[in-house]
C-alpha cells in the first residue's frame, strides 16, 4: 500500500469540500485512459503542440542561441511522440546535442529509448528514470548549455502559487543562457475547450471514475461506480476547467486501508483536477515572476497552444 496516497486520500475527502489531486489519476490504468483521451479529435491540444514542434523546429533551435554541442532534458518525457519529429530534425542536420529524457516510469522510458535506438540510431541519448528535480540537480554541472521541455500544458494543472514554486525550482537547477520551453494552453473560444473536457464520448469521465476504482483496488474501498459521476466547467473568464466527481446518492464508502467511513450527500462534489488556460499577458508575467526573461511565444495555426520560450537570467 502506498502510505502518502492514503493519508492524501484520507486528507481530501475528510475536508469540508472534498478534493482528489489529479495527480493520483495516472496509475496504469489511468495514463491508458489518457492516452485515449489524448487520441481524441477534441482534445486539441496534442495536435497543436505535435505542429508547432514539428513545422517550427529550425526557428526554435535557431532562437536557442547556443552556439556548439548542447543538452536537451524533457522533463516528463512518456513514450516521447512528441519530441520525435524535432529530434529527428536535429539529427538529419547533423546538430551536436545530447538527448536527456526523464520520466518518472521506467516502462515508459524503455519503450522510448528502444523506439528512438531503431528510428534514430545516431542520436545520442541518456535516459534518467526518477524524481525530475533529483535528476535535474545534475544540469548545474553539465558544460553544455541546456534547453529543458517542460511540454503537453502540465502547467495548467497547478493553481498559481504551486506553478510559480515548480518554475522556481527548474530555474534554481539552470544555469544562466539556459531555455525553458514550456507547452501552455490557450484561453481561445469557451465553446472549443467545454468539449475538449466534458467530451461527449465520455473517456475524461472514466480518466476521473478510475481514481475511485484506484482507491478501491489499492486501499480496498467500496466506490460504487454507479453511484458517482462527473462534471467539469470552463470559466472563461478565470481561464479555469474544473473538474468534479459527484455523488448521485446519499451514501457512505468505507476505506479499509484507512479504516474510515466517508460520508457522502446528495450531489455533494469531490473536486478532482483544474486545467488553467492562460492569456498572452498572463503567460508574460508567470515568466517574469518566475526570473525568466520570454523569448519568443510559438504559436500553432489555430492559436490554441503555445511552446513558449524562456530564459534563465
Ligand atoms: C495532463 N494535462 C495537461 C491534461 C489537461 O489537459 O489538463 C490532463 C487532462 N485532464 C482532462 N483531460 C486531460
Amino acid at each position: 500500500m502506498n502510505k502518502t496516497f492514503a493519508q492524501d486520500v484520507l486528507k481530501g475527502l475528510t475536508a469540508k469540500n472534498k478534493y482528489l489531486s489529479s495527480k493520483y489519476f495516472y496509475d496504469d490504468n489511468g495514463s491508458r485512459i489518457f492516452q485515449e483521451i489524448m487520441n481524441m479529435p477534441e482534445y486539441y491540444p496534442t495536435n497543436a503542440e505535435f505542429e508547432i514542434l514539428s513545422m517550427q523546429t529550425k526557428q526554435i533551435i535557431e532562437a536557442l542561441n547556443f552556439n556548439g554541442p548542447f543538452n536537451i532534458v524533457e522533463l516528463g518525457a512518456g513514450d516521447g511522440f512528441k519530441t520525435f519529429k524535432p529530434l529527428e530534425f536535429l539529427v538529419n542536420n547533423k546538430i551536436d546535442f545530447h538527448y536527456i529524457p526523464i520520466d518518472i516510469s521506467q516502462e515508459a522510458i524503455d519503450i522510448l529509448v528502444n523506439r528512438l535506438k531503431e528510428k534514430l540510431p545516431d542520436l545520442k541519448i541518456h535516459p534518467k528514470v526518477g524524481d525530475y528535480f533529483e535528476i535535474l540537480k545534475d544540469n548545474r554541472k553539465s558544460n553544455y548549455p541546456s534547453l529543458l521541455l517542460f511540454l503537453g500544458g502540465n502547467i495548467g494543472n497547478y493553481v498559481e502559487d504551486k506553478a510559480q514554486e515548480l518554475l522556481n525550482l527548474f530555474n534554481a537547477n539552470m544555469k544562466v543562457g539556459d531555455k525553458l520551453l514550456i507547452g501552455i494552453d490557450l484561453k481561445k473560444n469557451p465553446i472549443i475547450i467545454h468539449n475538449a473536457y466534458y467530451d461527449k464520448h465520455g473517456i475524461t469521465k472514466r480518466f476521473n471514475l478510475n481514481l475511485l476504482l484506484r482507491i478501491n483496488r489499492e486501499l480496498g474501498a467500496d466506490f460504487k461506480m454507479d453511484d458517482f459521476d462527473f462534471y467539469c466547467h470552463y470559466n472563461p473568464i478565470t481561464g479555469n476547467v474544473n473538474s468534479y466527481i459527484v455523488s448521485l446518492t446519499k451514501q457512505t464508502v468505507y476505506i479499509k486501508a484507512i479504516d474510515k467511513t466517508i460520508n457522502f450527500d446528495y450531489n455533494e462534489l469531490i473536486s478532482t483536477e483544474l486545467s488553467k488556460k492562460y492569456s498572452m499577458d498572463e503567460i508574460s508575467n508567470l515568466a517574469k515572476v518566475s526570473n525568466f526573461k520570454l523569448l519568443t511565444n510559438f504559436l500553432d495555426c489555430k492559436h490554441y497552444f503555445t511552446d513558449s520560450l524562456w530564459e534563465k537570467l
